[in-house]
């Protein structure tokens, strides 16, 4: 359609079999329903209730600095939450023990490009926050549903088509979850065990964009981890496929329902993070781990290796490599680990993704300009906020990331800004119709060489006095007095005693 004069130009029929040619018109053929509203199953029925209860209420304090602005402090972290149409949820002013950790983290950008070559499925690319917005399109999160516990909600304020101000109830839920062990010991000796579980603080926003749902959350944890999550669920971007293919596999997706297609697509997620570690004058390093050569006198067994560390000395585009575990850092040159003497540091623990399939001629390509490397390290400069650029739609490439570390910049004593890409390869299953489990993926900010010893030393250990588990066992049951979380007797303590109070029983 021409947008001007509302003039009909052209109607594009989909290729529905194996190439690119186009059959006639032909009457739909129906086919059979497929859905996912729990009313049109069979819902199972030995699902037993598993409540999340605090009965002291949850361990976070929620301080208003402005009329939206919420400063949030957990486990001696603290921070400041932000929430905008764009990016949805933005963390600014990370702090642990007082000690600053990152200036602002947000999720720049999304880009969703389609494997399918054809007319006209090789225009699909979806670029979710630069296209459409994590903001505008978050969800009105509801207890008991989308987040268990004890929860805190913090709504935005966004602008809509007209200018005006719309409120958002709800976009993100601040919650305390239990991520089962963090750190364990049984003093072999004396049988003892200290035990100490992973309590999690969740900020999750979940944004709908049509077919597709995105849980994203920050995650932190008492160990001075902070961790980005994101779950891709919801509903496959389908094309109609003729019935009588099944029996040789498509080459540009999968069957996943009679007459369904659901299309091969990559999924990039860019997280930007503008570090503070310890202060300012950050530098990007990475870390990997080499062979030495054999030596008769240092290494006759050629089992020596090593750490090298290099410099990221001017901004550009970097890839992880599995076979030298190379570890990105960011450090602080100017701050010295007592301990060690090292640059108190957080690395990024980035899973590995394929870089974009799309040719560099292509439009994806050229658009997508975060898609071709796990990390991009950028000099800070104002308004580079977006991986993508500031207009995705129609974009033709030359704003973005790629562009902008193509500057070659200079990072000695500089600002730099970290571009941390991750993502999947969809090549989708026929069990990820009508409605897909979520795939999970997640980016951890951990401290190296930061702090003196490991942070979570000083958290209670975990107890059944407070925790009040409950034995399924039958009493006769032989491992009944394994379970009951009380002393066993015997000499120097028990297994049992891991969860009691030390000395009290
Ligand atoms: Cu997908």
């Amino acid at each position: 359609m021409d947008p001007i004069t509302l003039e009909l130009v052209r109607i594009d029929y989909l290729p529905t079999g194996h190439d690119e040619k186009v059959k006639p018109p032909a009457p739909w053929q129906p086919a059979p329903p497929s859905e996912y509203i729990p009313e049109a199953q069979t819902l199972r029925k030995d699902l037993k209730p598993l409540r999340v209860t605090q009965p002291e209420a949850a361990s976070f304090s929620v301080e208003h600095f402005s009329e939206l602005g919420r400063l949030i402090r957990w486990q001696k972290w603290d921070f400041k939450v932000g929430f905008n149409q764009r990016e949805g949820m933005v963390l600014y002013d990370v702090h642990y023990d007082n000690k600053p950790l990152f200036y602002r983290l947000s999720l720049s950008d999304m880009c969703i490009p389609y494997a399918d070559p054809r007319n006209p499925f090789h225009r699909k690319a979806a670029f979710d926050l630069g296209d459409v917005g994590a903001g505008i399109m978050a969800n009105n999160l509801q207890l008991g549903c989308d987040c268990l516990g004890s929860i805190y909600y913090i709504d935005g304020v966004l602008v809509n088509g007209k200018g005006e101000p719309i409120r958002m109830p709800n976009v993100i839920c601040v919650h305390e979850q239990d991520a089962g062990i963090l750190w364990k010991h049984t003093n072999y000796r004396t049988n003892r065990a200290v035990v100490v579980r992973n309590r999690e603080l969740v900020l999750q926003t979940i944004l709908t964009v049509s077919n597709y749902e995105y849980i994203l959350s920050f995650v932190f944890n008492t160990a001075g981890d902070l961790a980005y999550e994101a779950r891709a669920t919801g509903i496959l971007s389908t094309q109609p496929v003729d019935r009588d293919l099944t029996a040789t596999p498509h080459p540009f997706g999968t069957v996943v329902h009679p007459g369904v297609l659901g299309g091969f697509h990559q999924h990039f997620f860019s997280l930007r993070i503008d570090p503070m570690i310890a202060g300012h004058g950050n530098s990007i390093v990475y870390d990997e781990a080499v062979p030495i050569p054999r030596d008769p006198k240092l290494n006759p067994h050629g089992v020596g290796y090593t750490v090298q560390r290099t410099e990221v000395e001017t901004s550009g585009g970097f890839d992880l490599d599995t076979t030298k575990n190379r570890t990105f850092k960011i450090i602080n040159p100017a701050v010295h680990n007592p301990v060690n003497g090292a640059a108190v540091g957080y690395k990024v623990v980035v899973p590995p993704m394929q870089p974009i399939l799309a040719d560099r001629d292509s439009f994806h390509y050229r658009r997508a300009e975060f898609t071709d490397h796990s990390i991009y390290v950028t000099r800070y400069a104002d308004g580079e906020l977006y991986a993508g650029g500031l207009y995705t739609n129609q974009s033709r490439g030359g704003n973005g990331v790629r562009s902008w570390a193509d500057r070659k910049d200079s990072l000695k004593g500089g600002d730099p800004v970290l571009w941390v890409q991750f993502g999947i390869n969809h090549i989708p299953r026929v069990e990820d119709f009508p409605v897909m489990p979520a795939e999970t993926l997640r980016v951890t900010l951990r401290p190296v060489n930061f702090f003196d010893r490991n942070p979570a030393i000083d958290v209670p250990p975990s107890r059944q006095e407070v925790n009040r588990s409950v034995s399924l066992n039958e009493p006769g049951d032989d491992v009944q007095e394994n379970m009951n979380g009380l002393s066993l007797g015997g000499e120097g303590g028990s297994l049992g005693s891991c969860c009691a109070s030390h000395g009290s029983v």
